[in-house]
Formats: C-alpha cells, sequence, structure tokens
C-alpha cells in the first residue's frame, strides 16, 4: 500500500513551510523526499485511499509518448486535465466569459482554432521525442534510451530530460516531472529465462503537488517504466520518485487528513495485454489492471 504516500502527508501536514507559491492558492511544503516502488511482481502503484483515475493518468503519458503538445488529441482521449491552462490564456487574451465545456467543444471541432489555442507549447512530448538542439538537429530521446538499453544496458547515460533551458518560456507549464533514468540489473542472471534483466527507473520531480497531481504521476511512470522493459525483453523492478519541492496546496488539507484517516488497501497489479512492435503501438486497452478496490473518490480544485 502507499504508506510511503500517507507519510509525507502527513509531514506536510505537521511540519510543512508555509508560503505563497506562483499559483497565489498557498502551500505546505518541503524539500527533497523519495519514494520507491518494488514493480517486479506485477505491483501498479495507484493509490487506494481515494479512487485515482489511473486509465487518465495512462492516457496521458501515451499523450506525451506521440510528442504531440495540443490538447486536442487529449480531448479526444476525453482526458481534461490540461484544459485549465490554454483556457486561462484564452479568457485572459479575449475577455470571453467561455465555460469550460464550450471552450473543449471548439478545440475539438475546430482545428483552426485548436491549432490557435490548444497548444502548450513546447511541453514533455516535443522534448521526449523531437528535442531541438543548437544545429538545428532533432533528438528522439526515447528511442535512444531503448536502443541504448538494447545494446549496452550498462550505461549510465540512459535518461531522458524535459527540461529544455531555451524553451522554457514557450512552454505553457514548466516540467515537473524532468529526468527519467534508467538502470538495469541482474543481466547475468536473466539468463535462459528469456530476460535481458531488471529495469528500474529513477523519476527526478523539482515540484510536485501531492494531493493531486502526484497519484497521477507515479502510476503513469510505472505505466512507462512496464512498456519500455517490455520493448527491451527486461522485467520490471524498482519505480523510485525523488521530489523536489513536494508540496501539499493549502485547499486540499481537508481531502489529506481524509486520505489519512482511510487503511490503505494492496495495491492493483498490472499485466500488458500485448507486446506491440514498438514504444508507440500502445493503446489504453493493453493496461489490464486487477484487484483495485479503492476508497470513495475525493474531489480537489487544481491550481492553474
Ligand atoms: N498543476 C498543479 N497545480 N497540480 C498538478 O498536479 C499538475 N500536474 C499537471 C500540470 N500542472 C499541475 C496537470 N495534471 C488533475 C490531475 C492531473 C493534472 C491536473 C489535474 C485532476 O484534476 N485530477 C482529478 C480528476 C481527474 C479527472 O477528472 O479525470 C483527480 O481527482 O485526480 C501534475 O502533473
Amino acid at each position: 500500500p502507499e504508506y510511503q504516500y500517507l507519510d509525507l502527508l502527513e509531514h506536510l501536514l505537521e511540519k510543512g513551510d508555509r508560503r505563497i507559491d506562483r499559483t497565489g492558492v498557498g502551500t505546505l511544503s518541503m524539500f527533497g523526499t523519495m519514494m520507491r516502488f518494488d514493480l517486479s511482481d506485477g505491483t501498479f502503484p495507484v493509490y487506494t485511499t481515494k479512487r485515482v483515475y489511473w486509465k487518465t493518468a495512462v492516457k496521458e503519458m501515451l499523450w506525451f509518448l506521440t510528442g504531440q503538445t495540443n490538447i486536442q488529441s487529449l480531448l479526444r482521449e476525453n482526458v481534461r486535465i490540461w484544459t485549465d491552462w490554454p483556457l486561462d490564456k484564452y479568457r485572459k487574451a479575449t475577455d470571453e466569459a467561455i465555460s469550460q465545456d464550450e471552450f473543449e467543444s471548439r478545440i475539438l471541432s475546430d482545428d483552426e482554432f485548436a491549432l490557435k489555442w490548444g497548444d502548450l507549447g513546447p511541453v514533455y512530448g516535443k522534448q521526449w521525442r523531437h528535442w531541438l538542439d543548437a544545429n538545428g538537429n532533432e533528438h528522439d530521446q526515447i528511442a535512444d534510451v531503448i536502443q541504448t538499453l538494447k545494446t549496452n544496458p550498462a550505461s549510465r547515460r540512459m535518461l531522458f530530460h524535459a527540461w529544455n533551458v531555451g524553451e522554457l518560456d514557450r512552454m505553457a507549464l514548466h516540467p515537473c516531472h524532468m529526468t527519467y533514468q534508467f538502470y538495469a540489473s541482474e543481466m547475468a542472471s536473466g539468463e535462459g529465462s528469456g530476460s535481458r534483466g531488471k529495469l528500474s527507473l529513477l523519476v527526478g520531480q523539482r515540484s510536485c503537488d501531492l494531493g493531486l497531481g502526484n497519484a497521477f504521476n507515479i502510476c503513469q511512470q510505472a505505466a512507462l517504466l512496464y512498456m519500455v522493459a517490455q520493448q527491451v525483453d527486461m522485467t520490471p523492478g524498482e519505480l523510485i520518485w525523488v521530489g523536489g519541492d513536494v508540496h501539499l496546496y493549502l485547499n486540499h488539507i481537508e481531502m489529506a487528513k481524509t486520505l489519512l484517516s482511510r487503511e490503505p488497501r494492496p495495491f492493483p497489479k498490472l499485466r500488458l495485454a500485448r507486446r506491440p512492435d514498438s514504444i508507440d503501438g500502445y493503446r489504453i486497452e493493453d493496461f489490464q489492471v486487477t484487484g483495485y478496490n479503492p476508497h470513495p473518490p475525493l474531489e480537489a480544485p487544481v491550481a492553474v
């Protein structure tokens, strides 16, 4: 279960540093934390003390992997978690009192409108798949990591990064989860078993909304590890998550207390139904999750 997560919440409630953040909402904050999740037995770390919409989170990860940055393709999958930022920008630019529903249906039905108002700038997908270097060459960091895992898995350079300094000012939001570093172990003991070893993933996240985003981040990063491990014929090892500024928004405090009052339950299991030919071939239907029995959902506002 999610005891590491609940411990962080408890620590923030008791000892968090209270400050006003960029969004003006205010947070309780701490600096420098780690959580480790062992995925080697098929565990899928979806928190249970409230219902987590893990399909939405995995769809967001699949969207990152497509390299796209426009919310139109997310909305086509009925994922609405990124709408607030373009919507906020649109309202400020036009002074139009447009509802979220209305804005989303315009993005979906009007390609020209989507092009103008739906793009988040060079965020995750762009940097992961199309990082543009000073010579004008594009780099597919995901393909490079997978290639290295296949050919030189003892490498200490298997990582991809989203913090492209020169493009930060054009992003709707600076990347929160930034570095994804892979590590392969037990490469010899896998001989004969069909597995080339055990694959672990360390994620470095500079800023973490513990009440809302973290539940999404952890399960989508686990999903990524399952996909990459499958592509390189390894078995999933550990997901190690390192947080910089880890915070609880002040308007999530009641929710946090409710989460802490609930008894966590065992994590569900994940099985990939299919082995696509490449990392680009995964669909949401491939993620077969069993044994997810969460407490009821809790709603919390997102700070924009
Ligand atoms: N900004 C803030 N303040 N918090 C974040 O978690 C966050 N993200 C992304 C970018 N900026 C952020 C956006 N990701 C939800 C989940 C993830 C988000 C944004 C919003 C959310 O509202 N979740 C609800 C309902 C989900 C649904 O409707 O399907 C939930 O109850 O979990 C962190 O990467």
